[in-house]
């Protein structure tokens, strides 16, 4: 499976990992490179040193390409940048926003740059700024989720652009790879499936709710503050799902978002705590190397090809 995303990243297999803030660390992209995918450190909402670090100690994991994820929401997005320039960093996704301004110094640089995008207008306008591709993200995916499945966003953006579209959200086995491929994706983003890998370093609370979760648990909240985010249903939820229905003000719902992704990811707190999950979770059912949950990924994929095959008579 060679694609454009492969010959653009220099990686072997056309999957990225998803940049997921607090759970994106240096451990897990190495091991995701050192599988033959992208993987991606998120910098989330933190600040400059921690990314330099966490760069820093990528390189000293993995000789392979990796990449970091900027949250263009982030209150350090402009020292983050600075630390991206510096350390030139070989590729970026970014999330949450129109990261225009950016892309003249990046790809000065050599930086390639792979924003996510919700809408078909969104990802011709990144097009015509020169990013390298684009990632639809459905609706599907954990975090800050924007409107459209993958399932209809995907094809569209792929009518609608010349450069690679790579699918996410909702992705978690080799199925998903197929049907992402089948709707012209050239690569796939993957997010949940590498929280439940050994090495991500989140708690293990964190990747037993995922394990345990089952189809409908992954719930979105926070719509009417203009940034919706999924999480797998909890106390917390419940909580967010009491205030919007009482119409509280944008600011007491955000406050109350405050501090829980970092909650459920170090503490472990899975009750009261921000567990972002997509929709795939209840698929999910074990913790292994990303390196057996690539190689799965792919082997499976020749299966999954073969059987539609069987369906079509193999013509
Ligand atoms: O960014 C994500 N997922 C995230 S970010 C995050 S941290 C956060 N927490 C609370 C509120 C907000 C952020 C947790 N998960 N995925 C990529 C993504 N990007 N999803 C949706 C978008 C998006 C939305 C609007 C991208 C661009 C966009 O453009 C608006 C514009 O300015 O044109």
């Amino acid at each position: 499976m060679k694609t454009r995303i492969c010959d653009i990243l220099g990686i072997e297999y056309p999957i990225l990992q998803g940049g997921m803030a607090w759970v994106s660390t240096a451990e897990l992209a190495a091991a995701v490179s050192n599988g033959g995918g992208l993987g991606i450190i998120a910098a989330g909402n933190a600040p400059a040193d921690w990314l330099r670090n966490q760069v820093k100690k990528a390189r000293e994991l993995t000789d392979k390409p990796f990449g970091v994820n900027v949250m263009l929401l982030s209150p350090f997005v402009d020292e983050v940048m600075d630390v991206i320039y510096e350390e030139k960093v070989s590729v970026i996704t970014t999330g949450a926003g129109n990261p225009g301004k950016y892309i003249e110094k990046l790809k000065s640089i050599g930086t390639k740059i792979i924003p996510v995008v919700p809408s078909v207008a969104l990802a011709k306008k990144m097009e015509k700024c020169g990013v390298d591709a684009v990632i639809a993200e459905g609706t599907e995916s954990g975090g800050h989720v924007g409107e459209l499945t993958t399932m209809v966003l995907v094809p569209q953006v792929v009518d609608a652009v010349n450069i690679p579209v790579i699918a996410a959200g909702g992705i978690g086995d080799s199925r998903g790879i197929v049907a992402a491929f089948s709707l012209g994706a050239e690569g796939v983003q993957i997010g949940t499936r590498f929280l439940c890998s050994t090495e991500c370093t989140v708690h293990e609370n964190y990747k037993m709710a995922v394990i345990g979760a089952k189809d409908r648990d992954a719930v979105v909240t926070g719509r009417s503050t203009g940034h919706p985010v999924r999480t797998l249903k909890n106390k917390l939820t419940k909580e967010f799902d009491k205030l919007e229905e009482s119409k509280a003000s944008v600011e007491d719902i955000e406050n109350l978002g405050k501090g829980r992704l970092q909650a459920a990811v170090c503490d472990g707190d899975v009750v009261f705590g921000s567990v972002m999950a997509g929709q795939i979770a209840g698929l999910i059912g074990d913790i292994k190397p990303c390196k057996e949950i690539i190689d799965e990924l792919m082997n499976n994929t020749c299966d999954v090809i073969d059987r539609i095959k069987s369906i079509y008579g193999g013509h």
